[in-house]
């Protein structure tokens, strides 16, 4: 049996059914659970989709706005234990996943994690470079074809998680988008893709270029003054664009805590790893190889120069078994 019909059964027995992104969420989770309502909805199961935080960036409110998805937030609805949750791109009880009202039923992600025993469906591939891989294989197992902004919004996804096919992409992630192609309106996803700053960040990049500090093949930069979640993870990439850079730690105080985005591109360096070291007693940090983000809850627990030199010690530790270190 395909795997998905068994997914469709399940929430065939709820009266009202969420898909549930991760909090603050990003062009991957709200395109993974477009796709996902529009299958399910093809299979006679209804949907709503929720959030919790807020759309971040101009990109991705475009895209919502211009696919017509229908997202809102959680608190637009009075949830109840009734009320089944799908989570999409995420997984129960993490940290970047609020605990709603509902019962999580069911948990497709491709970050790694644990598949709790007492979901009734739970599809984890953390090999896959986006979530909208994992659900388009649904389309595939049911032989269903996308419509052009499932299409359109699936290919932007994979675009944007697999950071244009530059990290942790998976064959399967290039075929699909090789499918996707030939249905989507790929002017809209390029156009999409390539605008994902305003004119407003640009402040971000000035702090950033003057602040960072570089250390062999290591750069971090804390942004005093605050800077958002997805803006945070856009400079991390940006930062990793240049040559000899291999770890970028940035952090920023958001709202009432500190976040943390990180990029590696040496194994040696594993990014979900040195975070939740580095954050070792004052916070909590996951994620992939190449990618991941930590939070330090209370503000007074973090201190600049010390994040940094923890972060330097791992480092340090790690490229020791290194022969070549780059020096500036
Ligand atoms: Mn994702």
């Amino acid at each position: 049996m395909a795997k998905v019909k068994k997914l469709i059964k399940v929430l065939s027995g709820y009266d009202r059914v969420f898909i549930q992104t991760h909090n603050y969420p990003d062009h991957d989770s709200v395109s993974s659970a477009f796709a996902l309502q529009y299958l399910l909805k093809e299979n006679g199961v209804e949907t709503k989709l929720i959030y919790h935080g807020e759309i971040l960036r101009d990109s991705l409110s475009k895209m919502i706005e211009k696919l017509k998805i229908d997202i809102k937030h959680h608190s637009c609805y009075s949830m109840d234990r009734t009320d089944a949750i799908v989570i999409i791109d995420g997984n129960k009880k993490s940290k970047n996943v609020v605990e709603l009202k509902g019962t999580v039923v069911a948990v497709i992600d491709h970050h790694q994690g644990t598949e709790f025993s007492d979901l009734e469906f739970c599809d984890i591939r953390s090999d896959f470079g986006a979530c909208a891989t994992i659900v388009f294989s649904y389309f595939a197992e049911l032989k269903l074809e996308p419509s052009v902004e499932v299409a359109t919004a699936l290919h932007t996804a994979i675009n944007f998680d697999t950071h244009q096919f530059t990290r942790n992409v998976n064959l399967l992630d290039i075929e699909t988008v090789a499918l996707l192609y030939r249905v989507s309106d790929v002017t809209l996803v390029n156009s999409l893709v390539r605008n994902s700053i305003k004119i407003d960040d640009l402040p971000k990049y000035e702090y950033l270029l003057k602040n960072v500090k570089f250390h062999h093949n290591f750069a971090y930069c804390h942004f005093s003054s605050g800077c958002d979640k997805n803006l945070l993870a856009i400079l991390s990439d940006y930062l990793m664009t240049i040559d000899g850079i291999q770890l970028v730690v940035l952090s920023a105080k958001y709202m009432d805590e500190i976040i943390f985005s990180i990029r590696s591109e040496l194994p040696e360096f594993p990014a979900h790893i040195m975070i939740a070291e580095a954050l070792t007693g004052i916070g909590s940090g996951g994620g992939h190889v190449d990618m991941a983000g930590g939070r330090i809850p209370n503000i007074s627990d973090f201190n600049e120069t010390e994040i940094f030199n923890r972060f330097l010690s791992g480092v340090r530790a790690r490229d020791s078994f290194r022969i070549k270190v780059q020096t500036f």
